[in-house]
């Protein structure tokens, strides 16, 4: 599948960061936003799984005019409805969700579709489907941060996918400042971090200090 013109943040940045209100030391989604877009991060996505969806539809009006402002790519968990209605550039669902080629017809060819996978085969299956754009690669360590995710998959499920798959991909779960070395060598060219950002007291400093680790 060609790349599509808003995949090019995608295929250069290094950091995707997800919000996560309750971990983010009493600041709220749209203040973390501003501090990541402040401290260089090019794709975000909006996560958000207690808020009721006329709040979670007035955080995403927001974040998408300072995303917009900035260039800066902003996706949608779960709710195809909101990414339509505030022209989000996509949206990530997991393997439980809508299927992919559904989400496909309702977001046209334009918008970012990311999937979770967790095994060789639903990546395999993610690839034949010919409508996704990038799928998530995890969990690669132990995390609290998706309540319903399997057990670790580890590296070698990460491994698997830089060595035999040409999607794009984000490695995920329980990536922090003191491992992401090692995802970095194993092929992840991006990184998905929730808490270990939006739960940094100085989201600025975090991002610099990883960026000095894996630059
Ligand atoms: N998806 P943290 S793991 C949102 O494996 C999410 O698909 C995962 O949070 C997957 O960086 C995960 O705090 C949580 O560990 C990642």
């Amino acid at each position: 599948m060609a790349y599509k013109k808003n995949m090019i943040n995608f295929l250069t940045t290094d950091i995707y960061a997800l919000t996560a209100e309750e971990y983010s030391l009493g600041r709220n989604n749209v203040e973390v936003v501003k501090q990541l877009i402040a401290a260089g991060i090019k794709v975000i996505q909006y996560r958000e799984k207690e808020k009721k969806s006329g709040q979670m539809y007035l955080e995403c009006l927001e974040i998408r005019e300072l995303t917009k402002q900035t260039g800066v790519t902003f996706i949608i968990n779960d709710h195809v409805d909101l990414a339509l209605l505030v022209d989000a550039d996509g949206v990530h669902i997991g393997q439980e969700d809508l299927p992919p080629v559904k989400v496909r017809e309702l977001l046209g060819n334009d918008k970012i579709l990311g999937l979770s996978t967790h095994s060789p085969e639903q990546a395999l299956a993610a690839v034949s489907l010919n409508c996704v754009d990038y799928i998530g690669v995890g969990p690669i360590y132990a995390t609290k941060t998706k309540k319903d995710v399997c057990q670790p998959v580890g590296i070698s499920y990460l491994d698997y996918v830089a060595n035999n798959l040409a999607i794009p991909f984000v490695a995920i779960g329980g990536i922090k400042e003191h491992n992401i070395r090692e995802v970095k060598h194993h092929g992840a060219k991006i990184a998905a971090m929730v808490t270990d950002i939006v739960g940094a007291s100085d989201i600025s400093d975090k991002i610099r200090s990883i960026r000095s680790i894996i630059s």
